[in-house]
């Protein structure tokens, strides 16, 4: 049994009193100074206000391989997910051990030092096998750490000046101090914590209330508003959904409060440190689904994590974490009884239904019903206003492929298509006109090449998420910046990948601009197939070769394509 009031009792933090903060602030300006991701800084935010307790800073090389290799710091604290500083190279190679440096949010404002203590460079292959259990780049975390995150970790404890600003929802973010208050104030002593991502239905609501009761409890429903995974409801409509949701329960029992964590998507390790979270937020009793934080399906097709993993490792270390689990139970809704019941407690030849997340999300982007015994009228009108139906929406065709493979002809046949149709404007960004408008300065090295497939994909998600088309028909060589630009499309509308497969024997062959010619004699280096990779990529939504086709055709296969996805009216 918990001790209850330890629970309610406040929780170390990592600031400085507001005048020292001042002085802080003033001597912090002449220190090297690290802009943070926007990973880095939730991180923080949980570091600063004890959310991460005991964590006292970024992990220094020892805490980190205790964690990975075993889930606890180096003093034998179960801690189960690797909270690090990654940087760049050049600025790790100006910082030693000992040194300060300032922590600064995106616009430039301190809101933290660290004192730097150690600076190593992880074995990226190491922690993504161990944390995550595969390095395989389906993982969103995996990815993250080989594409995205830096490749030098600086560890160290912080110096807390000021938490992050955020402009939105302010009245329903709270620190662990502001929510053990809060509980104090209430009369709450038993809180069951609901952790999620996802915008809350009928089901949700019904599994939540049931395990406040079963636990005598009241309850906590505690969404993250800081990173989830690629490609869910952003967090402005879910909250606007979970305020609406929140009506429904009995008054007085629930309460609601936004929790600004970068999820990683750990299954198992992250469901633990998920507990360690709200035990420090001053709840007693946490709720495990199945497929707790599942990051979707691997490389090969299958499940990262089996789907009660998460309970079992929670149950595992349960005491430790201070926090009893209390394990979600599938609830469906039975149609003779018009009422939502456990799963495992219904007897046959009873009417089950139920709607999976990829029915719903099939329903929403096709503009179908929505029963009402699925979810609330509310939270529909809700996701309909952010997702209106796909062929509504906008999106990007990204053709890649060899120069002179025929991209550029096959997205201007495109373009004049989708005009004709008309309803939403279109734009080519084509790889020449991009060079020229966007990108003059750049050559071909990789570097230069990424920066260029990134301007494109800015580009286009911009337009994408003002409901317009965009065709982009770049080389594009590189798997993991195609993946990037996909990431940063696919927030706001579909991203169809064409891969212009023609051998590179025809480009070759036709040679259209004469630059095979001159990069076979050298005199055009890194030329992509000649003398600089392209790599092909593993699943486009479509693939043309055009040899013996002609471009009318290839063009109107991608119609057929945009058609079938849903992004043009048949
Ligand atoms: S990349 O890799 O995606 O940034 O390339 P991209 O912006 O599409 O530019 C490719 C066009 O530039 C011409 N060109 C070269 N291509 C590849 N390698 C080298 N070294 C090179 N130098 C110049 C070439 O005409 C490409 O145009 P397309 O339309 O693809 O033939």
């Amino acid at each position: 049994v918990i001790d209850m009031p330890n629970n309610l009792a406040p929780i170390p933090e990592l600031y400085v009193s507001h005048d020292s903060a001042q002085k802080l602030k003033h001597e912090a300006a002449s220190l090297p100074s690290w802009d943070m991701t926007p990973r880095q800084i939730c991180d923080l935010e949980l570091l600063m206000n004890g959310g991460f307790n005991p964590l006292k800073g970024f992990l220094s090389e020892d805490d980190y391989n205790s964690v990975v290799d075993s889930m606890r710091l180096a003093d034998g604290t179960l801690w189960p997910i690797p909270i690090t500083l990654d940087v760049s190279e050049e600025f790790a190679a100006g910082i030693e051990p000992g040194q300060d440096i300032a922590l600064r949010d995106q616009e430039g404002v301190i809101l933290a030092t660290l004192s730097v203590t150690d600076r190593w460079t992880p074995d990226k292959s190491r922690e993504a096998e161990k944390v995550f259990g595969a390095d395989d780049l389906a993982h969103p975390a995996v990815n993250y750490l080989h594409n995205v995150a830096g490749p030098v970790y600086l560890g160290g404890a912080i110096t807390g000046i000021q938490p992050p600003v955020h402009y939105d929802f302010r009245g329903r973010r709270d620190t662990p101090n502001e929510l053990r208050a809060l509980f104090r104030k209430l009369g709450w002593r038993r809180i069951v914590a609901f952790q999620t991502r996802n915008p809350l239905h009928r089901a949700h609501q019904e599994l939540t209330f049931r395990a406040a009761k079963e636990a005598q409890a009241n309850l906590l429903i505690h969404p993250v508003v800081g990173m989830t995974k690629p490609g869910d409801v952003d967090h402005f409509t879910r909250v606007r959904c979970y305020e609406a949701v929140l009506d429904k329960y009995p008054q007085s029992t629930t309460t609601m409060s936004l929790l600004n964590l970068a999820m990683r998507m750990a299954g198992p390790r992250e469901a633990v440190w998920h507990g360690i979270i709200r035990r420090n937020h001053g709840c007693t009793h946490f709720i495990v689904g199945r497929d707790h934080a599942g990051p979707g399906k691997n490389s090969a097709g299958q499940d990262f994590y089996g789907p009660y993993d998460a309970q079992d490792l929670f149950r595992q270390y349960e005491e430790e974490i201070g926090l009893e689990m209390v394990d979600f139970k599938h609830m469906v809704y039975v149609q003779e009884r018009a009422q939502y019941e456990p799963a495992d407690e219904i007897e046959d030849g009873v009417t089950v239904l139920n709607i999976s997340g990829t029915e719903l999300r099939r329903r929403l982007a096709e503009g179908l019903e929505i029963p009402e015994w699925f979810s609330f009228p509310e939270v529909v009108k809700e996701l309909r206003r952010t997702r209106p139906p796909r062929s509504r929406q906008g999106f990007t065709v990204f053709f890649t492929g060899l120069s002179g493979s025929g991209k550029s002809t096959i997205a201007n046949a495109l373009m004049v298509k989708l005009m004709e149709m008309g309803g939403r404007p279109v734009t080519l960004l084509d790889g020449d006109v991009v060079r020229k408008h966007l990108s003059s300065e750049l050559g071909f090295s990789k570097e230069h090449r990424d920066i260029n497939i990134r301007r494109i994909g800015y580009v286009a998600s911009e337009i994408t998420k003002n409901g317009g088309i965009a065709i982009c028909a770049p080389i594009a060589p590189y798997t993991s910046t195609r993946r990037a630009v996909r990431e940063m499309i696919e927030d706001y509308g579909a991203f169809c990948e064409v891969h212009v497969a023609t051998p590179l024997e025809e480009c070759e062959r036709r040679d259209r601009k004469g630059l095979y010619k001159l990069a076979r004699e050298g005199k055009i280096k890194e030329f992509t197939g000649i003398s600089d990779p392209y790599e092909e990529p593993a699943s486009p939504e479509l693939r043309v070769d055009t040899t013996g086709v002609d471009v009318d055709n290839c063009a109107h296969q991608v119609i057929l394509k945009l058609e079938q996805l849903g992004l043009i009216a048949g």
